[in-house]
């Protein structure tokens, strides 16, 4: 079951630059940071909120490590801006086998590394109305 709003995820050309907009307009700080080789992202997780569910809702500010990682291709065909959703859950395995079981595809055969350690998957946007769509088991208080 899907159960929060886990993050917005904000494809960006300069990481720092970024944070310090959301800092400086918002006050917003940075929770956590991280590079993700295989995402092809450095990014800043900003916490905006505890959920009711145990976890937490962030802004995951993204800028790419190399030219051939998937937002470097979004950032250069788009500019700056949203980049995907993400939808937090206890069990991303099940809820992913139960979203492609309606027709529409998941990315990826088991779910991936994500931020802090959490498990991810992603759905294709052309099966969801033009949104990338996230799916997040955190790596704390979830089984
Ligand atoms: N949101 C909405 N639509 C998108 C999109 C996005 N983020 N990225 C691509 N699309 C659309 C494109 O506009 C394009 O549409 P048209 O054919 O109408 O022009 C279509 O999808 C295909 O796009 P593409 O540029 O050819 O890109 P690819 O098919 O190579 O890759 C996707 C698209 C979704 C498979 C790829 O971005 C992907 O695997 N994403 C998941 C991984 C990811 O995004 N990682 C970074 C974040 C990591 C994290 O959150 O931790
Ligand atoms: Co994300």
């Amino acid at each position: 079951m899907l159960t929060r709003i886990d993050h917005i995820g904000i494809a960006c050309f300069d990481l720092d630059r970024t944070v310090e907009f959301y800092r400086a307009t918002y006050g917003f700080e940075v929770f956590h940071s991280e590079v993700n080789e295989e995402q092809g992202v450095r990014e800043a997780m900003l916490k905006i909120n505890d959920t009711g569910d145990g976890g937490a809702s962030y802004l995951q500010l993204l800028e790419p490590t190399r030219e051939d990682s998937t937002v470097a291709k979004w950032l250069a065909k788009n500019g700056e801006g949203v980049h995907h959703i993400a939808f937090g859950t206890a069990d991303v395995d099940g809820d992913a086998a139960d979203i492609r079981a309606k027709g529409v595809r998941v990315l990826y055969d088991e779910p991936r590394i994500g931020s802090m350690g959490s498990r991810i998957t992603f759905l294709h946007p052309k099966d969801c109305g033009g949104v990338l769509t996230e799916l997040v088991t955190s790596a704390a208080a979830e089984h």
